[in-house]
């Protein structure tokens, strides 16, 4: 979604304009349309949330900077390039991940790099059918359509990506220090913030598409979580109140912005099978390594000490009989 159309053409002449008044009239002679197509570009924006104040006098003024989620605003100015070469908002779907695998099965080529985002999931789901709390107005909740050339085994690797990815812009962002442990979980205060779940559909031999859906809480409060979450979930919101960081106006279109930006450079060097640097990038923010671990794999479940992570994104660990083992998905708890 983008490129322009005159709704939002209106709406980044008011940018360039920020609290300053633009004319109907400057407005209307630039967009080359009538001044009440301009008024009703308006009205739509202002329900969509914009605030833009209007003067009969005056004209329009864009009053504060917007914070609001939608396909103009992630993909405005995103300077990536593959991830977000389409993107398409919901307010409210079943599950990004679930809309991401129907446009995937269109199969066409731009399909690469297409971002599904929604401010609410009806069935927002985790691995191995359970779900992910996705209401309203608190998480940021969005899903990626890949088709990297990988063999099925090393699809790990890709939900190592989209954990970098949310650490690494957090870090950036907030200077918050997330933890990631493996695979899928990025965690502040030991708490989760952010669950990945990679989906993909292949053959034998070769992966066909990847659907790499990330939830993350931005504004949950501990109140707001089910009891049986309260311990091990936060929000960056709740994490940075309780540090005293000024999260100085930042808002979910930021940091889904920043998540797609380092996504997309991590992408890139899984094209260029530079999986190396993905993992050594895994591992400034990975808190798994040198830890005793408790591995839940399937029916097995056994204690163990995390040695390293392979290429492809697998956990290795030594057993406590001294063997050695590739753990390529499950759950991991870190023994303290
Ligand atoms: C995950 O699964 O952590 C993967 C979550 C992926 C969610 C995204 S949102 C966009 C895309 N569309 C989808 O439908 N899904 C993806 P797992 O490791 O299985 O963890 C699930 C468990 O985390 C649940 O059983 C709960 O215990 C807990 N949980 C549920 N909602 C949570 C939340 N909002 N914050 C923290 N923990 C949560």
């Amino acid at each position: 979604m983008r490129g322009g159309n005159k709704k939002y053409d209106t709406l980044q002449m008011l940018k360039k304009n920020f609290q300053k008044y633009s004319s109907g009239e400057e407005l209307s002679n630039q967009l080359g349309v009538s001044r009440t197509a301009v008024w009703k570009h308006i009205k739509e924006l202002q329900s969509e949330g914009y605030a833009i104040e209007a003067s009969s006098r005056k004209g329009y003024k864009l009053v504060l900077k917007p914070q609001i989620l939608n396909g103009y605003e992630i993909a405005e100015g995103l300077a990536t390039s593959v991830i977000g070469r389409n993107i398409v908002y919901f307010d409210t779907i079943d599950s990004t991940n679930n809309h991401a695998k129907r446009i995937a099965i269109e199969e066409t080529e731009e399909t690469e790099g297409t971002v599904i985002a929604a401010g609410s999931q009806t069935e927002g789901r985790g691995r191995l059918g359970r779900n992910w709390l996705s209401p309203p107005d608190s998480g940021i909740y969005f899903s990626v359509i890949l088709k990297p050339k990988l063999l099925p085994e090393e699809v790990q690797i890709v939900t190592l990506a989209g954990s970098v990815a949310v650490a690494a812009a957090l870090w950036k962002l907030t200077g918050m220090e997330a933890g990631i442990k493996w695979p899928n979980d990025v965690l502040l205060d030991g708490k989760k913030i952010c669950g990945i779940l990679t989906e993909m559909n292949c053959e034998m031999e070769q992966i066909n598409y990847v659907v790499l859906g990330i939830g993350i809480n931005f504004s949950f409060t501990d109140g707001k979580f089910p009891p049986e979450l309260e311990n091990c979930a936060t929000s960056i919101r709740t994490y940075a109140v309780d540090h005293g960081i000024d999260m100085d106006g930042l808002g979910k279109l930021d940091i889904i912005r920043a998540v797609l930006k380092e996504l997309d450079e991590l992408y890139e060097l899984l094209l260029q099978k530079r999986h190396k640097d993905i993992i050594k990038a895994w591992k400034k923010h990975g808190i798994t390594i040198g830890k005793n671990v408790h591995i839940l794999s399937g029916e097995t479940s056994y204690e163990a000490f995390a040695e390293d992570i392979s290429e492809d994104g697998k956990l290795l660990v030594r057993c406590i009989d001294g063997s050695r083992r590739q753990v390529m998905s499950g759950e991991v708890s870190l023994r303290l």
